[in-house]
């Protein structure tokens, strides 16, 4: 659709960016923090551990003074639950809570409106200890965990975010790395651990609402829309299928109360459905978000299954390089995308695409808690940086973005991926995402010094212009 005018960003637009705790913060065995399944799980040999990360944990006031030099409207960050509950429930560790208290504080002060993350992958390992997800206790330490946080932080956060990507933790659970032995679980107890992470999420939105009335909650979740690989109908409903199970039933539960029928449908067929006791249903029903956050990087191309295991890829995958699976879909190639250099697809327009179908969906606001490039950018002599490709990516994402607000799509705001240079779970410090590179190799960890790249300069006039000249 074309139109003679676009519409403006709206006028409180939340022009922010994003990072998560534990590939930002470092510190992980400071001030009382217990140990999360990201500490303890297996990662490649030869990239960044997280134990120093950026080093946020120490320099927040430095970083979030940069963040308000860039004109950022709202950082997202995450919480990690070990440092306010080290063993995953019971004990709290106040320094934890003064560390939050002490970045909410900070954003405040430039006016940056804090949207806070409660669960980006890390688990207290004390909880994986005891079964993890699979145990229907986790979904009282969640709760007990959302208690302190709205307790604390509800007053001064009016921005919540649940979960980051159950979809990502359920579908490609070695994307986080590895239990040692590196064995990945069985699907059904995949199914049976969503299940619960949606019965938590529930009770978490719906006690929110009766403590903080005035704020607003939400999933995060990687939407990837899916194209056909050709007009062939076997091609369509294959590309449906894969839209609904990776992305639209991990919305629906949320927001609709209950699975998407056709992923409920193929779990049965392959019995790995999940148990669900009396009184869960009600859970589900009973909560509901106030909008809806969306980690965009790609969009995928699907065709029909050829029903046999060629279907699978014999690549390793992860959350955005789809897989196939015999008798549901196998992935395509598509000719008219770009894609980085770590085989990610770049679809600006498959961006609009994405937000119209969320939209269309759920009817709910959209905020961006992601989007952008990783690259192996480099440091100049002159400690400049040049990231033009990364210009080139959000520019054309953010028209996109114009053109699908222009299409009646409500966005909130757009908190790309990263804020600043934070550890990438697979390629450490050699696929960097940041506004702000920080100074340091995989194991050479230098001064750790800051230094705005390009693409933080012409962001900068983006938000001064509210995107005006997109
Ligand atoms: C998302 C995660 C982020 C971040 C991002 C980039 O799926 O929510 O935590 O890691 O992907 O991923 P990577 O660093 O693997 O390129």
């Amino acid at each position: 659709m074309k139109y003679s005018k676009l519409k403006p960003f709206p006028e409180h637009f939340l022009w922010g960016a994003s990072t998560s705790a534990y590939q930002v913060e470092g510190a992980v065995n400071e001030d009382g923090k217990g140990k999360s399944i990201i500490d303890m799980y297996e990662h490649p040999a030869d990239v960044a551990d997280f134990a120093v990360a950026s080093d946020h944990y120490h320099r927040y006031k430095e970083d979030i003074r940069l963040f308000a030099e860039l004109g950022m409207k709202a950082y997202r960050f995450s919480v990690a639950w070990t440092r306010i509950l080290p063993q995953g429930t019971g004990e709290v560790n106040e320094k934890g809570l003064t560390f939050y208290r002490n970045v909410i504080a900070e954003c405040r002060k430039y006016g940056i409106e804090p949207v806070v993350t409660m669960y980006h992958f890390d688990l207290p390992y004390a909880l994986e200890e005891k079964g993890g997800w699979l145990n229907r206790a986790t979904i009282d330490a969640f709760v007990e965990y959302a208690e302190i946080l709205f307790e604390n932080f509800g007053s001064n956060v009016h921005y919540w975010l649940t979960i980051n990507e159950q979809n990502t933790m359920i579908l490609h659970p070695g994307a986080i790395g590895l239990p040692k032995g590196g064995k990945l679980p069985e699907k059904k107890d995949m199914y049976q651990q969503n299940h619960h992470m949606m019965l938590a999420q529930a009770r978490v939105m719906k006690l929110f609402h009766k403590m903080i009335p005035e704020g607003k909650i939400g999933p995060a979740l990687n939407l990837t829309a899916m194209y056909p690989a050709t007009c062939a109908p076997e091609d369509a409903i294959a590309a449906h299928n894969w839209e609904v199970l990776r992305c639209w039933n991990f919305a629906d539960v949320p927001t609709k109360g209950w699975y998407h029928p056709l992923a409920w449908s193929y779990m049965e067929d392959r019995g790995i459905a999940p148990e669900v006791l009396e009184g869960d249903r009600e859970i589900l029903k009973d909560a509901a978000p106030d909008f809806l956050a969306m980690n965009y990087y790609s969009t995928a191309t699907i065709a029909a299954s050829k029903g046999d295991a060629s279907d699978v890829a014999a690549r390793a995958g992860d959350q955005q390089i789809m897989l196939g699976e015999q008798g549901v879909y196998r992935p395509a190639e598509n000719p008219y995308v770009g894609k980085t250099e770590y085989g990610w697809v770049v679809d600006p327009v498959g961006f609009r695409y994405t937000l119209r179908k969320a939209y269309e969906r759920y009817h709910l606001p959209i905020l961006i808690t992601e989007n952008g490039i990783g690259a192996p950018d480099v440091l100049e002599a002159d400690g400049s940086i040049h990231d033009d490709y990364r210009i080139n990516f959000i520019k054309e994402h953010l028209q996109q973005m114009r053109l699908a607000i222009t299409d009646g799509v409500e966005m909130l705001g757009y908190c790309p991926w990263a804020a600043i240079d934070v550890v990438s779970t697979h390629q450490g410090y050699r696929k960097r995402y940041g506004f702000i590179y920080v100074d340091r190799e995989e194991f050479d960890l230098k001064e750790l010094k800051r230094y705005p790249k390009d693409s933080y300069y012409w962001y900068q006039q983006v938000i001064r212009e509210n995107g005006s000249s997109l």
